[in-house]
């Protein structure tokens, strides 16, 4: 979130799209509330109706995967009708920069494209820049190549009568959602986005939210109290581990993983290191070196040196354009090209897309280590219906796994505060918490590898040089993150002691005198105050009052900042666009509310400096040349869509989406096909959690909702013989599940291109492992996904669906 939960209270319009809030995020829903309460418009666009949808001032229903073409009709309605926040767009957006002559646009695809390589070339999509490499601006906008001219053709086909085609959404509703929340273009009102998995599981995941950015941006809307774009985030830690790299493409902090390209840290450093030419620019991202090196030195300890790179070839380097996401990992898998591994809390064989598949990859596996508080889909896949046990190689090891009352430590949520976890029994009886598992695991790895230096190879060092503790301890690991000086040093007239804790990122050097295992945590631990994520202090100026920003409540990164881009709520000399809900203030030549995004003065005065510090150029990014699929978003069908043609572009799927296809279940549907017409869209439940392991073991949970089920509009029910509770088979192209019919309003068909469409939606919770529940809805998912980031399309696919003639598995 670029905001926080409670920040959403101060929102005079709500937009929630691709999220099902109140179900599945039902404390920042408290908020929504809230702001309802004072006046706010809440608006859900979403394909099914929903408890959100019902709390909402309205909900309004769109084909899955269309989202960029509604958004994009809302980019050309604020454009159209002048309703942006023009000091704001001309200032601070890049809506005045020239994009460059190579760059075009054609039909569905953007210049630079390699079409066997499904790949484009982006420096294609450069700004145009002077001798002295600042790029050239145009304030009066003559220029066509003005971003903001760009930006206005490329969005000039995305009409009402298109939109409304595309979409299924009715004019009136969409000029009734334009209207709402382009009224928060105005400098003293604010509108929040928030989304989640109805926007990040499809082939155009990265570009849905891409232009909520520009909307944003458009409107004024970051940086200020009640505004911003807030992935509400999913597993109760997922914000943290993605912090801590989670995944492949990261390394902890937000660096990209090594290439083998990159062979001395100098070179990883120049590669990923962004440089400005322009003074006014502060580039955070020119620190990166000072973050990579501490890291490092968190990592090797005293092993790290300036001479030996500070470990860096120990790193283990990915090739260029190797995806080891889950869904080329298990491709790999499948093909028999992983021999083993270990998989902790988590359940692929029920909640990764394509399950016929996943659990035919597992079965190629010679051992597998599963870290598990319940069996699950996964722990007994080789005994799954239809499996034979006696033909599966796999050895297949249980650890039992500490539940979470069990462990301590760090959790972030999504408003990226930072809290403590108390333990509050135990571990019981041979389990143990995770951290404590792998700390004693690599310990033995190591004792043996110590054993034989020659027969390691290469691999001696990368085993032996980290610097891990004997024993895992939540309280020093939460040190190790926030980081430490690893020897005497003054920085300016300060000293610092070997030992101390760094009191906060912008104090990490490139010499190795500092460590730190994640930087956007460092400032969290402080010798002077302890672990700040144990604050439970309510305290708060009058102005942080005004805006609930609760600054003492944990500890939030960066360096406690609980907004983030806040620089931009203030105009040129300082002043808060809206000084009734301000988020900081220029006042007696030093910043008041928040933690600044940086002390530097105003832009307009002297020293002063752009708001978006984390853009290379300093301003929000309208034009954005950074993603793999393109500067600005563009509608695309879904891999699988019902249409035979996209009205938008002769491109009918996004032309750098992910595919696979090895196997017979990595097919997918031709455009439009006739056997498989509906649209099937897949979600949570409140009763249950994620892949329904956990939560199949609560008898209570599972009495509310006990087996898989497949919500339809009574129209749908009717064109098929379907009643109420009849079991209905759905098929894929891939596979086949049983569910209970539930005929429902939720569902509407929609009118998408003259002709009824139909979308039905099924939850993900179920699996074979708890009998008469059902099975994965996952059979039916195809293998695609996003160019940047390979999430798969878990929300839009094609099926069918009849009544079952005998009901075998339910
Ligand atoms: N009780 C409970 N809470 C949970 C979870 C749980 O399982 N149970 N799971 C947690 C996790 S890991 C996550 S990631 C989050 C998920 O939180 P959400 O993203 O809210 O969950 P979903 O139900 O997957 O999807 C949200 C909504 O997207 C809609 N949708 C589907 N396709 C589209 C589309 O193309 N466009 C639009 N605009 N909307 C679409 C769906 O109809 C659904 O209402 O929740 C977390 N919280
Ligand atoms: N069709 C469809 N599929 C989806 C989605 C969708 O919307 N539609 N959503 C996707 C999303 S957003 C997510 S996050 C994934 C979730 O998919 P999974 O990651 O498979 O989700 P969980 O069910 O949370 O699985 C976690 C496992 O961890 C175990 N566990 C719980 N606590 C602990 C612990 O402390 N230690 C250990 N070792 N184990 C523990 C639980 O018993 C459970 O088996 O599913 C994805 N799959
Ligand atoms: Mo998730």
């Amino acid at each position: 979130m670029t905001n926080h939960y409670t920040d959403i209270g101060n929102a005079d319009a709500v937009l929630i799209i691709g999220s099902n809030a109140a179900e599945h995020h039902p404390i920042s829903f408290r908020w929504v509330l809230k702001a309802k309460e004072k006046g706010a418009t809440v608006i859900h666009v979403d394909p099914k109706f929903s408890r959100t949808s019902a709390r909402s001032s309205y909900h309004v229903p769109l084909r899955s995967g269309t989202d960029i073409a509604f958004m994009g009709g809302m980019c050309k309605y604020i454009l159209d009708k002048k309703l942006y926040f023009n000091d704001y767009v001309m200032n601070y957006t890049n809506a005045t920069f020239l994009v460059g002559e190579k760059f075009s646009f054609k039909d569905g695809l953007f210049s630079g494209f390699d079409a066997e390589k499904k790949k484009y070339d982006k420096s294609f999509w450069a700004f145009e820049k002077d001798e002295k490499g600042m790029v050239k601006r145009d304030a009066t906008l003559a220029n066509p190549r003005c971003v903001l001219n760009v930006l206005a053709k490329h969005y000039e086909r995305y009409n009402l009568d298109l939109v409304s085609q595309v979409t299924g959404v009715s004019k009136e509703n969409l000029t009734k959602v334009y209207d709402a929340f382009a009224a928060t273009g105005k400098p003293d009102k604010a509108g929040t986005i928030l989304y989640a998995l109805g926007w990040t599981q499809h082939t155009v995941g990265v570009q849905n939210i891409r232009l909520a950015g520009i909307v944003q941006l458009l409107l004024g809307n970051f940086g200020v109290a009640g505004g911003g774009i807030n992935a509400l985030r999913g597993e109760p830690n997922v914000q943290g581990s993605t912090d801590h790299a989670l995944l492949y493409g990261y390394i902890p902090g937000y660096h990209n993983a090594p290439l083998a390209t990159w062979k001395t840290l100098d070179e990883y450093m120049k590669a990923n290191t962004p440089v400005t030419a322009d003074p006014k620019s502060v580039n955070w991202w020119s620190n990166r070196p000072k973050y990579v090196t501490s890291l490092l030195k968190g990592w090797f300890g005293d092993y790290a040196t300036k001479e030996n790179d500070f470990g860096y070839a120990l790193l283990p380097k990915l090739d260029p354009g190797m995806d080891c996401s889950h869904l080329f990992l298990f491709d790999r898998m499948y093909q028999g090209k992983i021999k083993g591994g270990f998989i902790f809390g988590h359940n692929p064989c029920q909640s990764f897309v394509n399950s016929n598949k996943v659990r035919q990859a597992v079965d190629k596996l010679d051992w597998l280590v599963v870290g598990e508080v319940f069996h699950n889909e996964t722990t007994d896949n080789w005994r799954r219906p239809g499996a034979d046990p006696k033909k599966c190689k796999t050895e297949v090891f249980l650890l039992p796994s500490a539940y979470r009352a069990e462990k301590e430590g760090t959790i972030s949520n999504s408003g990226r505060w930072h809290m403590w976890h108390y333990k509050a029994i135990e571990p019981i009886g041979q389990s143990r918490a995770m951290g404590d598992m792998f700390v004693q695991l690599m310990g033995r790895v190591r004792k043996l590898y110590a054993k034989d230096a020659k027969k390691n190879g290469a691999l001696h060092d990368q085993v032996l040089k980290h610097d891990i503790p004997e024993k895992f301890v939540a309280e020093e690991m939460t040190k190790k993150i926030n980081g430490f000086f690893t020897r005497d040093v003054k920085i300016g007239d300060k000293e610092y002691k070997k030992g101390q804790l760094v009191p906060g990122f912008p104090l990490l050097q490139t010499d190795g005198s500092t460590s730190s295992l994640c930087w956007v945590y460092c400032g969290g631990y402080t010798d002077a105050e302890g672990n700040l994520a144990k604050r439970r202090d309510l305290t708060q100026t009058p102005m942080q009052a005004k805006i609930s920003l609760y600054p003492k409540f944990s500890w939030a990164w960066p360096m406690n900042r609980r907004v983030l881009y806040n620089r931009a709520s203030v105009d040129l000399n300082g002043k808060p666009y809206n000084p009734e809900k301000a988020v900081i203030a220029w006042e007696d030549g030093k910043w008041a509310g928040d933690v600044p995004d940086g002390a530097q003065p105003p832009m307009a005065m002297e020293g002063g400096k752009y708001p978006f510090i984390m853009c290379t150029d300093g301003h929000g990014q309208l034009y954005g040349p950074g993603r793999e699929d393109g500067p600005l978003p563009e509608h695309y069908e879904p891999a699988e869509t019902p249409l035979t043609k996209n009205p938008f572009s002769a491109q009918m799927s996004n032309p750098c989406m992910k595919t696979v296809s090895g196997s017979e279940f990595d097919k997918l549907c031709a455009n439009g096909d006739p056997r498989f017409p509906i649209v099937l869209t897949t979600y949570c439940l409140t009763e249950h959690w994620c892949s329904g392991s956990e939560t199949r073991n609560g008898p209570a949970l599972l009495e509310a909702e006990p087996q898989q089920y497949i919500e339809m509009s009574p129209q749908l029910a009717q064109e098929k013989g379907i009643k109420n509770g009849d079991v209905v088979i759905v098929e894929s192209l891939r596979g086949k599940v049983e569910a209970v019919a539930m005929v429902t309003v939720r569902m509407k068909p929609l009118q998408v291109m003259g002709k009824t469409q139909h979308l039905v939606g099924m939850p993900f919770c179920f699996g074979w492992t708890k009998p008469k529940c059902g099975d994965a809805v996952n059979r039916l998912t195809p293998s695609v996904g996003d160019p940047n980031t390979t999430i798969p399309e878990y929300k839009a696919c094609l099926v069918n669906l009849r009544k079952a003639d005998k009901v075998t598995e339910l």
